[in-house]
This record gives structure tokens, C-alpha cells and sequence, in this order.
């Protein structure tokens, strides 16, 4: 067994049962005119972690390890959809309004899609997901299961929210869960340190963190 170097100590890694979840690259959270824009937020940020996402990806694809991807989407009819969270804040754009690149998370509209850079490719398991953790209302948990995956490591945005979400119900079900760092990012800074603070504060209480070099390095050798 290998370990990879990580916080708050080294990982484990079952390089026969560990796969990467990529967390909802999509065009509705990195590019203006999305759903993370019409929050209010500084999209910038999300684009800039995509070249250490993809070295990644990559890197699980060349391991033969399995890669997937989820996406924050819901149907076009909104059946999927509480009040609450179509409701909630005063967005420029709610969940399901037309906008600059289609209806907004709604699945099939070009904004709701993964960025062109981080496409899943024939063969990777795309997660449809209408809450905020993949676990909920989706069917990852009996994918994983059926192929004996029980270590995960995380990308994607936002941190504190869709990939902490992810993390947390994940820890509950059983699985070691590492966050890569700089494949992970937030609107706001100060929520991404204090996710990664968190999660690997009291010996690992949500799971573990780690670099990408260190991820890539470990997986390419063990
Ligand atoms: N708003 C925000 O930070 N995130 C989300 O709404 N979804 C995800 O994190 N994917």
C-alpha cells in the first residue's frame, strides 16, 4: 500500500477502490452570466483552478482509475426543484429563468453543461444531482457500491458548499474522502481555508487533504 502525503496525516490510498468525483465544473458556476453570477460572486476565481483540475482528471484516466463527474442541474419542468431553493436570496437569475447561456441549471442548457476543458469522456460516470451533495436523490451511492469503491478524492466547486456537502455525506456512508487542494475552489477565500481547516481538524473528522502533485505522484506510482 501506498500513502499520499496529506493533512492532517498521510492517506491510505487502495488503489483498487478509489475513484476521483469531480464536483460541478460546470458553465453555470465559472462564466458570467451563470447561476454562481447571479448570486452576486466573482466567477474569476473558478476558472483558475481549471488547469489543476484537468492535470487531475488526467492523471486517474492514465492510472485506469475511475473519474466522476456530477453536475448541479435540475429538470426542465422543475419537479426537482423545492420553493426553497428556487426562493431563496434575491438572485438576478432564479434556477430555471432564461438567461445569457439558457435556462439556468436546467439540464441539457449549454450553461448547465461541464466545462469544455474538464468533458467527461465515453465511459466516466456523469451524476445528475438537484441538491447540493451528490449522495442525495442520486443514484452514486449504488454505483459506487456495485464497483467496490471506497475511497474518494474530491475536486471542484464550490468547497464549502457542493464539494463540503459531498464530503460530509460521503464520511457518513463509510468512505476515506481527500480534498485536493488546488483542484477545489470558493467565491471566497476565506471559506475555502477555513473548509480545508475543518474538514482535516480532529485527526481527520470529515476526511483528509492533500496537493495535487502528491495525488498524481502517489496514484502514477503505487
Ligand atoms: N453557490 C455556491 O457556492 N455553490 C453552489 O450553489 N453550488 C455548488 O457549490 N456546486
Amino acid at each position: 500500500m501506498r500513502e499520499i502525503p496529506a493533512q492532517p496525516f498521510a492517506f491510505p490510498l487502495q488503489r483498487d477502490a478509489v475513484a476521483l468525483v469531480v464536483i460541478d465544473m460546470q458553465r453555470d458556476f465559472a462564466e458570467p452570466g451563470g447561476f454562481g453570477a447571479s448570486l452576486g460572486n466573482d466567477v474569476s476565481r473558478i476558472t483558475r483552478i481549471v488547469p489543476d483540475v484537468k492535470r487531475l482528471i488526467e492523471g486517474f484516466r492514465k492510472a485506469g482509475l475511475p473519474v466522476i463527474h456530477t453536475m448541479e442541474c435540475h429538470r426542465p419542468d422543475l419537479s426537482d426543484l423545492p420553493a426553497a431553493k428556487r426562493n431563496r436570496g434575491n438572485p438576478t437569475l432564479r434556477i430555471g429563468d432564461e438567461g445569457p447561456m439558457g435556462r439556468i441549471l436546467i439540464v441539457g442548457e449549454p450553461g448547465t453543461a461541464i466545462l469544455p476543458e474538464l468533458a467527461p469522456i465515453d465511459g466516466e460516470t456523469v451524476i445528475e444531482k438537484p441538491g447540493k451533495g451528490a449522495f442525495y436523490a442520486t443514484e452514486l451511492g449504488d454505483i459506487l457500491g456495485d464497483r467496490g469503491i471506497r475511497q474518494l478524492v474530491f475536486a471542484g466547486v464550490t468547497t464549502e458548499v457542493c464539494v463540503q456537502t459531498t464530503m460530509r455525506e460521503a464520511n457518513d456512508r463509510g468512505y476515506e474522502c481527500l480534498l485536493a487542494e488546488e483542484a477545489t475552489e470558493s467565491y471566497f477565500p476565506e471559506f475555502k481555508a477555513a473548509t480545508i481547516a475543518m474538514i482535516r481538524a480532529q485527526g481527520a473528522i470529515v476526511g483528509w487533504t492533500a496537493h495535487v502533485d502528491d495525488i498524481l505522484e502517489t496514484i502514477n506510482h503505487a
